[in-house]
């Protein structure tokens, strides 16, 4: 990707509150990365975590598989890979946290899940600002007949649920991607995932789902993950994870700065 396709995404991201990023996988990779998460969805499942949540999807047609950063290295990966990582910052700020990552395989068959916004889910109203993002990997080609996210144009504007038009579901539009890329979507953006009406097509998605570090993350990770990894795990990540001892101190030295001296 070059710096100014770089710029243009940010700028729709900004304005839009979604961008696409063609290519950040290759082929090769995206292929390995679904036998992966399939691999990680029998473990999971041998974990004793089901895939199928009722409250959150109609039927088990959709496949949904949680902790994946304790389940396969390679998420560990794609998690902290550095596209993903420019994107998060240039909506959040440098200061954030990783709050969940997970997959949901659309299989032929499933069907949408209520509508929302992921920002909605972890912060009361008003939203004045993006203090979530996820960062979709498409580890298949996503369209609306395989049960693309499908989103409500404009409504990372929103401030208030108030807000969200009753037609809203007639208005949604699918993000439609290649295998390999990635999805930025605002976590005020409403959506939903698509229905898949074709006879024999998955469409497989992995949603990294990061917050300003003021939030608390969706998943604590001091429990979720496995001693091993907690202790391979290094740098960067772990403080995106939140497995140091210290926690939201970030905005402490610009408080510090910013206030009168005696
Ligand atoms: O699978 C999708 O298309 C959307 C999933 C989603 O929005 C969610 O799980 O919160």
């Amino acid at each position: 990707m070059t710096e100014d396709e770089a710029r243009q995404a940010k700028a729709q991201l900004e304005d839009e509150g979604w961008c696409v990023v063609p290519d950040v996988l290759s082929p090769q990779a995206t292929a390995a990365a679904l036998d992966r998460l399939w691999a990680a969805s029998a473990e999971s499942t041998r974990r004793g975590t089901p895939t199928h949540i009722a409250s959150l999807d109609p039927n088990a047609q959709n496949v949904r598989v949680f902790n994946l950063i304790d389940l396969d290295p390679l998420f560990r990966e794609l998690v902290q890979h550095p596209l993903a990582v420019e994107l998060v910052a240039a909506t959040l700020g440098g200061d954030f946290m990783i709050s969940n990552f997970t997959a949901n395989i659309a299989r032929p068959g499933s069907r949408s899940m209520a509508l929302h916004s992921d920002q909605a889910i972890v912060v009361p109203e008003p939203w004045h600002a993006p203090w979530a993002i996820n960062i979709i990997w498409c580890l298949t080609d996503v369209r609306f007949e395989n049960g693309a996210t499908l989103f409500l144009p404009g409504s990372h504007r929103f401030t208030r649920q108030a807000e969200v038009p009753a037609d809203a579901l007639s208005r949604m539009r699918p993000f439609e991607a290649k295998a390999g890329s990635i999805i930025a979507m605002d976590g005020r953006l409403w959506h939903t995932s698509g229905a898949n009406v074709t006879a024999d097509e998955d469409r497989a998605l992995l949603f990294a789902y990061y917050s300003a570090a003021f939030l608390r993350p969706q998943v604590n990770w001091n429990a979720a993950l496995s001693e091993d990894v907690q202790a391979q795990t290094r740098g960067s990540l772990r403080h995106w994870l939140g497995l140091d001892a210290n926690a939201n101190l970030g905005l402490a030295p610009k408080v510090f700065a910013d206030a009168p001296k005696a």
